[in-house]
């Protein structure tokens, strides 16, 4: 288990991130396919949350297979593996957000999903055009990167993983401030209806799981490709 992953720079083509997926699959190709995407040069990053709520959660596979996307794990994915490997979990609250297709597979689906769920950064970092970019699903423990990224490098800690995949804190206080070491940190699990911009916080999850939309930004010039402007 790799907890904190770096990627190479991208030299060929554009580096994309998306927000919370859930299972919406088809909604995020139309998505991609609107801004050309190319699966050839460009890559998709994602703050993880592909299952449960949507029509589509057992396609997360296929799309975790393709070699041009880069999620974290999001907090349903990490409810996936306490399922399966043990530790707290309320059923009923698992079920009641969207795990239903996931408790209802035979156990042998369950762990095809698990051991690939389970081998996801909780953190990733990449080099752009823009400067370094970090991705977490929710938010970031510390206030500098370096010091999230030793300790992820370090050992799993509780502590630590439940800021990482579960906080709403700082769009809950609307924290402003940066977090040092990027330039930008791209985050998702909170919905709100357009990108936000907490210092250098963007919150990418504007519900296109839901009765949002997807919005996909270029990470290079840090600006959003979708909804087009004006749109
Ligand atoms: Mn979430």
């Amino acid at each position: 288990m790799t907890l904190f992953r770096r990627l190479a720079a991208n030299s060929k083509g554009r580096d994309l991130a998306v927000g919370d997926i859930h299972g919406h699959f088809a909604r995020l190709q139309r998505c991609l396919d609107a801004v050309g995407f190319n699966p050839l040069v460009d890559r998709l990053f994602s703050v993880g949350d592909l299952v449960d709520r949507g029509p589509h959660s057992e396609q997360a596979l296929h799309w975790l297979a393709q070699p041009w996307f880069h999620p974290v794990q999001g907090n349903h994915e990490a409810l996936a593996v306490t399922y399966l490997r043990g530790g707290r979990l309320d059923l009923d609250m698992y079920r009641a957000a969207g795990g239903g297709w996931f408790l209802d597979l035979p156990s042998s689906e369950q762990l095809r999903f698990v051991e690939v769920f389970a081998n996801l950064p909780l953190a990733l970092e990449v080099p752009t055009e823009a400067g370094l970019i970090g991705l977490l699903h929710a938010d970031s423990p510390f206030a500098d990167w370096p010091t999230l990224r030793r300790r992820l490098q370090a050992e799993d800690d509780p502590q630590v993983r439940e800021v990482c995949q579960w906080s709403r804190r700082r769009l809950k206080e609307g924290d402003t401030q940066r977090v040092q070491g990027l330039a930008a940190l791209l985050v998702g699990h909170t919905p709100v209806l357009q990108v936000k911009q907490l210092g250098n916080v963007w919150h990418l999850d504007t519900g296109g799981w839901s009765s949002g939309h997807f919005s996909l930004l270029d990470m290079n010039r840090l600006v959003l490709l979708s909804p087009a402007p004006g749109e």
